[in-house]
């Protein structure tokens, strides 16, 4: 493990131990069978709702976590202990666009231990456990749609963030489409995190003017205490969006000073106001997530809050909303524009003690242009989306209409390089790119058409990511590697943080699900009405009981199945026939339930769905359905 691990984040050594040896891009990413990656890399899935999980620099992918969006694979929210995670103020929601990865921090630097994702369609945002690789959390934030300016997290993970990307009326109300212009608001979400658990707590939302809020980055270093917000649509306009929120020659990065809204709202500043999100928490003991319904959430008027708020003018429409490693500088990159604006936190400190302000947009002072610009990047690319840095000074800038990858110097807003990507691309990521402490060694562009890349497999292709070698001063094109749904952004960090880490199994001791059979003893099945519940167990190669009788067409049948098992990597699957759902994978001292309505009169069979062992064909079982009437007796039994 040691020799895996090594030369992570030394510049020195751009390819670990095996960099004296690599000279050509197969070595580069070449890792040979056996050995481990030396990152791991979660992409954004999009609209497949789920997070993928790759390792760096092979491209190989390892597995699917299942966040926003049912999934057969494992029976994430088709089982009765998951089903609670998929909960929102508009009932059962089983799929979401799932955007931005960011991972914990500690003093500015990833600690790797949770993953925050946000769902852009019904405003959600959710945490990753990086121990057990599974959801634990997904709380639903209110008064928003589209929450895109997610998930990212301030340096000691004390909040995570989101922010609208619709404006709409707070609270909800019927009302003309056309009467958008100073009704219709955008909320900024600030997400408590507790230190030791991780858990989520909506502390309080600021009641912005109705823009379309794009992204955000947290304030780091210097600028600690603050947030930026990029926004859109400034022109406050509904209907042709494409025309009609791109008149202005300058959007605005909101700045929250968000210490002192804490301060503010500590002190009993803020309005409790009405609202309905869901809060869904899943725990690691009794297996099973419970959804809870909040009924109130504390709004803050900024114009309330004197030194709070600004906004910092930025060419135009801007998307990206990136700070530097340093804290120092704040990157809006103007989707229309081809300059990339690069704010300096010191100067907009120093306009906003001056009192410089250039007029206001609802109460909120602007600040002037040319107060706030450190400078800009004359870089002749064109649509600039999204920044990342490698913590040695230099930033990556993507440009989406010319289809490449921008290098260049902070400080001196020089270009150092520019490489070509294939094509369109949208984020770039570089391990820790959003922290105190990058590790500038890859970058990966995430881009949006693959056509020509790869064999085609019909209309569509899944999209392209491109690995470079950043090490050197120009930038190498390593690996092209497909990538799941629609990577909005990733997250990276080094395996050497995680793996030690990682949970193997789960404990049968711990396991305090209440209907969990522990003991062979106490496997059984239990009528209540036409409920029958089958308290089941499961060990290679056999599920007890295995033979039950006395079912009877109208019953709701649950199964609660425990596994056994107390190795790493060996889950049971459980399948009945005719079950409108997916099957189970359980996973070692894990307990889950299927429920299965039997329609049909007959002898219906049920089997393991993961081979497990030399005897996993014969891992299967049956079930009598008798009619209604039946009075065929209930009985189970094995081996009998
Ligand atoms: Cu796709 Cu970050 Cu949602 Cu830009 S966003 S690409
Ligand atoms: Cu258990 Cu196959």
């Amino acid at each position: 493990m040691a020799v895996m691990f090594s030369g992570c984040n030394n510049s020195k050594s751009p390819n670990g131990n095996r960099g004296a040896l690599a000279s050509t891009a197969a070595e580069k990413v070449y890792v040979p069978p056996g050995e481990h990656d030396e990152f791991y890399a979660f992409f954004s899935g999009g609209y497949s709702g789920n997070l993928t999980v790759y390792g760096l620099p092979s491209g190989r992918m390892f597995k699917e976590i299942p966040v926003f969006s049912q999934f057969p694979t494992n029976g994430y929210g088709y089982s009765e202990e998951t089903k609670p995670m998929l909960n929102t103020s508009h009932g059962f929601i089983p799929w979401d666009d799932l955007h931005h990865p960011d991972i914990s921090q500690t003093d500015g630097k990833l600690d790797g231990r949770w993953i925050f994702v946000n769902g852009n369609n019904t405003p959600r945002i959710a945490r990753i456990d990086l121990k057990t690789f599974e959801t634990d959390e997904i709380i639903e934030v209110p008064n928003s749609a589209g929450n895109h300016s997610s998930s990212f997290v301030t340096e000691n993970t004390e909040y995570v963030v989101a922010g609208t990307r619709f404006s709409v009326p707070v609270p909800q109300k019927d009302i003309s489409i056309k009467e958008y212009r100073g009704n219709f608001k955008g909320a900024l979400s600030f997400i408590e995190v507790a230190p030791e658990t991780g858990r989520m707590n909506l502390k309080f939302q600021i009641m912005m003017p109705g823009f379309d809020y794009d992204l955000s980055h947290p304030g780091r270093g210097k600028s600690h205490g603050w947030f930026f917000f990029t926004t859109y649509n400034t022109e406050e306009a509904n209907t042709l969006l494409e025309v009609n929120a791109s008149q202005n020659d300058k959007d605005f990065i909101a700045a929250v000073n968000w210490k002192k809204i804490e301060e503010y709202i500590n002190n009993g500043g803020g309005t409790k106001m009405p609202a309905e999100y869901a809060h869904n928490v899943y725990d690691h003991s009794t297996h099973s997530a419970k959804s809870t319904i909040k009924k109130e959430v504390l709004m803050v008027d900024p114009t309330k809050v004197p030194g709070a708020v600004f906004l910092l003018p930025t060419p135009k429409s801007p998307h990206g909303c990136d700070v530097d490693p340093t804290g120092k500088y704040i990157i809006g990159n103007g989707k229309l524009s081809a300059d990339l604006t690069i704010h300096s936190f010191g100067k907009m400190i120093a306009a906003i003690e001056a009192e410089k302000f250039d007029g206001d947009a609802y109460g909120i002072p602007i600040l002037k242009f040319e107060d706030v610009l450190a400078g800009q990047v004359k870089s002749g690319g064109l649509g600039p989306l999204h920044t990342e840095f490698d913590g040695k000074g230099n930033a990556y800038t993507t440009f989406f209409i010319s289809s490449e990858l921008v290098k260049w110097n902070v400080e001196t807003r020089e270009v150092i390089d520019r490489q070509p990507n294939y094509y369109s691309v949208g984020h770039v990521m570089i391990p820790g790119g959003n922290s105190a402490a990058p590790f500038g060694k890859y970058a990966v562009a995430m881009n949006k058409i693959t056509k020509d890349r790869y064999l085609p497999t019909g209309p569509e292709l899944e999209h392209s990511a491109q690995l470079f070698d950043i090490s050197g001063e120009k930038m190498e094109l390593l690996l092209d590697f497909p990538t799941h749904g629609e990577p909005h952004y990733a997250a990276g960090i080094p395996a050497e943080i995680l793996a030690p880490e990682s949970q193997k199994i789960y404990r049968l001791e711990d396991n305090k699900h209440e209907f969990a059979a522990l003991g062979g003893d106490e496997t059984r099945v239990e009528r209540h009405g036409n409920e029958v519940h089958v308290y089941m167990s499961m060990i290679r190669s056999h599920f007890t009981p295995d033979n039950i009788e006395g079912i009877r067409v109208g019953d709701k049948v649950y199964f609660h199945i425990t596994n056994h098992e107390q190795d790493f990597d060996v889950p049971h699957g459980f399948a009945m026939i005719g079950a409108n759902n997916a099957e189970l994978l359980i996973m070692p001292g894990q307990t889950r339930t299927l429920v299965w309505e039997p329609g049909q009169v007959g002898v219906w069979p049920f089997y393991c769905t993961d081979f497990c062992s030399a005897l996993h064909q014969e891992m299967q079982g049956y079930v009598r359905v008798s009619p209604a009437n039946s009075d065929i007796k209930l009985s189970w039994s094995l081996g009998e």
